[in-house]
């Protein structure tokens, strides 16, 4: 086939201008350029567009081959051009979910500034726990007359306990028996035994004041005691009370328990409850070994602490039991000082303390 002198250079430029359009639509960097691209080389007044003008100045034979050589370039043009549209607008995309990624895991809410202290938590453990055996929680004063605190109790004028050494004493009124700062809970049960009617199921947990400090006693501490009061109560109710509290507070049902005889002028008889432990190098395993850890003490209620709340001994029976809530907050998340419980010192609470938002119940684990 012969050609005419216009028709090779119609296709020598349509070869150049192929080259050239690979490498501009290639090179575009974003979707504006590109499209800047397609005007310039296939819009009305582009350079494909006037090379298809030229068509009309060729010889009539040789026209058909050069449109479809136009034609073809056009489509190769498009072809690319869609290619690079696909691949500039994935890019794209894939810029805008870098960055505007979320993490979903992140809490919904900043880790509060503030944290729960060990003493509260346990405290609000304690009283879950007891709360789902259905005691109810008894509250009172801190300061206390002689009678609620010591008499009722059966805590004779001579006891050891009431000893200038071990109660906080308020300046007497001219006359009169002066006031303390109660040195256990027992005052408030006195209360809710005087004021209320039987049976009773109630835990008075809140704090109690003894004129003693060294490394293992601060002049304030923490008590929870409890007490319940039916026509038939026995020993073996305050067994299976106590032993379930102390697997439901360290969180394991093959805890090993014993009960020791002791001796409180408030309950006869009196016992003192251990859990077994094990001692490691630098740890304490709280609930199995040969070790015992003492965790409470318990007993029935003395017949003359009934008759001095206005009981029937006859009538009824109870028992009650004491624990010391700072000491079972060391065993339980292993503080290794009481005295820092008091210091007040941010950096030992946020390493010690707990979530305001994790509130203790026994159905999602009291402590996570
Ligand atoms: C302990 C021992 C105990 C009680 C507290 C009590 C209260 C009333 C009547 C009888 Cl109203 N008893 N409380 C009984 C036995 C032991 O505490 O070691 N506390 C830290």
């Amino acid at each position: 086939m012969s050609m005419d002198a216009g028709t090779m250079t119609m296709l020598e430029g349509l070869d150049a201008l192929r080259a050239e359009i690979e490498a501009s639509l290639r090179e575009a960097p974003d979707l504006r350029a590109l499209d800047e691209a397609r005007v310039a080389l296939l819009g009305r007044k582009g350079r494909v567009t006037d090379l298809a003008k030229g068509l009309g100045r060729l010889s009539p034979e040789d026209r058909p081959a050069a449109g479809q050589a136009i034609n073809r370039l056009k489509a190769e043009a498009e072809a690319l051009l869609q290619a690079r549209r696909d691949h500039l607008a994935a890019a794209e995309m894939d810029a805008r979910l870098q960055a505007e990624r979320v993490d979903v895991t992140l809490p919904a809410r900043r880790r509060s500034a503030g944290a729960i202290h060990p003493v509260s938590q346990v405290m609000d453990e304690i009283v879950a726990i007891f709360a789902e055996m259905g005691f109810a929680v008894a509250e009172g004063p801190d300061v206390e007359d002689d009678f609620h605190n010591f008499t009722a109790l059966n805590i004779p004028p001579e006891h050891p306990s009431r000893q200038m050494m071990d109660t906080f004493y308020l300046e007497p009124e001219e006359g009169t028996v002066p006031f303390v700062l109660r040195t256990h809970t027992s005052p408030v049960q006195v209360r809710t035994m005087r004021t209320g009617k039987p049976p009773f199921r109630v835990i008075a947990p809140g704090r109690t004041y003894r004129s003693d400090s060294d490394a293992t006693h601060t002049p304030m501490f923490h008590q929870c005691e409890g007490l319940l009061i039916d026509r038939r109560t026995h020993m073996g109710h305050l067994k299976g009370c106590l032993i379930e509290f102390v697997r439901a507070f360290f969180e394991r049902d093959d805890i090993t328990t014993r009960f020791r005889p002791s001796y409180f002028p408030f309950t006869e008889p009196s016992a003192e409850m251990d859990v077994g432990c094990r001692r490691t190098k630098d740890e304490l395993v709280v609930g199995e070994g040969s070790d015992w850890l003492e965790v409470l003490g318990c007993g029935m209620v003395h017949p003359k602490v009934l008759k001095a709340v206005g009981l029937d001994p006859a009538q009824w029976q109870g028992f009650a039991f004491g624990m010391g809530i700072d000491r079972m907050a060391m065993l339980k998340y292993g503080i290794p000082d009481l005295r820092t419980f008091f210091e007040g010192d941010a950096g030992w609470l946020r390493h010690y303390g707990f979530s305001p938002l994790d509130l203790p119940t026994l159905f999602a684990g009291l402590s996570r």
